[in-house]
């Protein structure tokens, strides 16, 4: 009954000597966040450094998991701005249709649309259930789940038809079919409402011979696409799973080390998604977003750690940024294209 001490960690802690740099807060001390801060304790990661190893990973910015090569990165006001558009509400996120067939998409729709594909089990339905702050997506650790193009709507309002539509992709690869890559080349092509394609990478696994060959694809049918790194716990903090304690009770150092890892990964995949000197049409936008759905900011946030510059990507792809003053793109080039006139349908297998 009394094999475990009643005495907390950081009484412990103390008690051995160990040196803290700044005390522990506790909640009853804690000053309550501005209204429309949205509770973010934002610091820059070079000032980590100076303060004791931080709690979870409420202290880091937007580019500490992002590669923002020709774009400008968006401020706290951006990111609280897209999470505000994405909040869970009565009327969002909503199932607007399920398709198995391209001709089946209901062809009369206004709503700007993105779209997430990428290999099974990526973490692609899991996204948008992060986005969407909801279960609307069936997941599961068995790839394959996703057999159809599901489309969901966000941002409505009572009498009011959604902002922005979401389509979760059935994968390629591993338990996939080859009809479902036909049907989704039909879409990437052909669809007037798509925005952008986001293609979800394994952080871990990286860039696969299916993921270079839908690149190739992208450029060649001049398909607007933008990299996502998915379950970047994977390599912040490999044990993440165990609960983020685990990690936030690490040295800075490791911390330190491994966003470098994570900002080593996108410059090395940079040059695969972005080539140069390849005729055939633009590469990837030149902003790389890593993401997690297992990790999530402290209350009153809640966000999964990335969540929220994936909801300004799409407000900026979807041209939906509002009143916000945000800088245009550096490099247009890069994030757009023009549609291209070839209206073959290539074969991806999907089957591989
Ligand atoms: N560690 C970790 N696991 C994740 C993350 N996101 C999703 N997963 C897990 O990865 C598995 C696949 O997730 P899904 O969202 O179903 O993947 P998907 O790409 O939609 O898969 P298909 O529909 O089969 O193509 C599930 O077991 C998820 O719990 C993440 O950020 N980190
Ligand atoms: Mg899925």
């Amino acid at each position: 009954m009394f094999g475990r001490s009643l005495v907390c960690t950081a009484c412990r802690a103390s008690a051995r000597g160990a040196v803290r740099l700044q005390p522990k807060r506790s909640h009853a001390t804690k000053t309550p966040e501005p209204a429309g801060s949205f509770g973010k304790s934002v610091k820059r990661l070079t000032e980590i450094n100076s303060v004791y190893a931080p709690k979870g990973f409420d202290d880091l910015e937007s580019t500490d998991l992002a590669a923002y090569w020709d774009t400008i990165p968006p401020n706290a006001q951006d990111l609280a701005y897209a999470d505000k558009v994405f909040k869970r509400s009565r009327h969002s996120p909503v199932k607007l249709f399920s398709a198995a067939k391209f001709r089946t998409i209901p062809f009369d729709s206004n709503e700007p649309e993105v779209a997430f594909i990428g290999r099974s089990n990526v973490g692609k339905s899991s996204i948008i259930n992060a986005l969407t702050e909801s279960k609307i997506c069936y997941t599961s650790k068995h790839p394959g789940k996703t057999t159809e193009m599901n489309a969901f709507g966000i941002g409505g309002t009572k009498g009011g038809e959604s902002k922005i539509v979401l389509l979760d992709m059935p994968g390629y690869g591993k338990a996939s079919r080859r009809e479902w890559g036909i049907e989704i080349m039909k879409y990437l092509q052909q669809r007037k409402q798509l925005r952008r394609t986001y293609l979800l990478i394994d952080s871990l696994h990286g860039l696969k011979d299916t993921d270079k060959e839908i690149l190739s694809l992208f450029r060649q049918y001049g398909i607007s696409h933008q990299i996502i790194l998915s379950k970047i716990d994977r390599i912040l903090a490999p044990r993440l799973n165990k609960g983020i304690k685990e990690f936030t009770e690490k040295k800075r150092e490791v911390r330190i080390s491994k966003l470098n890892q994570l900002k080593k990964i996108m410059e090395t995949m940079r040059p695969i998604v972005q080539p140069i000197g390849v005729s055939a049409g633009p590469g990837s936008l030149g902003e790389m977003l890593g993401c997690t759905t297992v990790a999530k900011l402290s209350p009153p946030s809640q966000n999964c750690l990335g969540i929220s510059s994936i909801r300004w990507s799409i407000l900026q792809a979807t041209g939906l940024t509002g009143d916000i003053k945000s800088e245009e793109f550096k490099s247009p080039t890069l994030s757009s294209s023009e549609p291209h006139n070839d209206t073959t349908t290539p074969e991806f297998t999907f089957d591989k």
